[in-house]
């Protein structure tokens, strides 16, 4: 069933070390350098309040619009490699801090479930700090399980996002 009317890619963009807006930027500046990728689309970029272990410093997260003509697991392969050469390391602690995590959220219309990729990405429908970027640059998406994202931003604790100037 097709669930996204404009079949867009999507990436959440997220950072809590280091200078995350630089490194936010950087990483856009990376995804549409790259050959076979267009940055359609960014949105602001938003400072969040942890999503679990809370000793960790706030998050700055961004959503941007691509388009590609590489596979999911090109792109993730693609995405991981800029987390890399950005100083991530992959720490065993779930949800804890980091330098940049990119997350492919929607690829157009596709569900792919293997044991490397997930998509849609499995945690977007309840994170606000997802939600709100990707609303500013697609207001009219449908979310996969058929109900418009705008059903979804007024479910949201929107007090701990703030949107920021950049
Ligand atoms: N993977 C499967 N599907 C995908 C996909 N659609 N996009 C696999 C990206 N990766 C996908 O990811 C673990 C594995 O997921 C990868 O090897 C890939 O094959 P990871 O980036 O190494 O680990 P992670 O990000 O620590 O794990 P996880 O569970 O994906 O964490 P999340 O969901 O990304 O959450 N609070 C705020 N305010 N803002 C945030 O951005 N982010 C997190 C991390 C925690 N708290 C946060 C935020
Ligand atoms: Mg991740």
């Amino acid at each position: 069933m097709k669930y996204n009317p404009s079949p867009g890619i999507f990436i959440g963009l997220g950072a809590n070390l280091g200078d995350p807006v630089q490194q936010l930027t950087d990483a856009l500046a990376d995804i549409d350098s790259h050959a076979d990728i267009k940055l359609l689309e960014r949105s602001h970029f938003y400072s969040s309040a942890p999503m679990g272990p809370k000793d960790q410093p706030n998050y700055i997260n961004a959503v941007c619009k691509v388009s590609t003509n590489l596979l999911p697991i090109d792109l993730l392969h693609v995405l991981q490699a800029i987390e890399l050469s950005h100083g991530r390391v992959r720490k065993a602690e779930r949800w804890g801090a980091r330098t940049l995590d990119l997350d492919l959220l929607l690829y157009g219309n596709e569900y792919i479930k293997t044991e490397e990729l997930t998509v849609p990405h499995y945690g977007m429908s309840g994170r606000e700090f997802v939600l709100v970027p990707l609303f500013e640059i697609q207001p009219d998406l449908i979310m996969p399980n058929n109900q418009p994202i705008a059903h979804w931003i007024r479910e949201c604790d929107l007090t701990a996002l703030t949107r920021l100037m950049n």
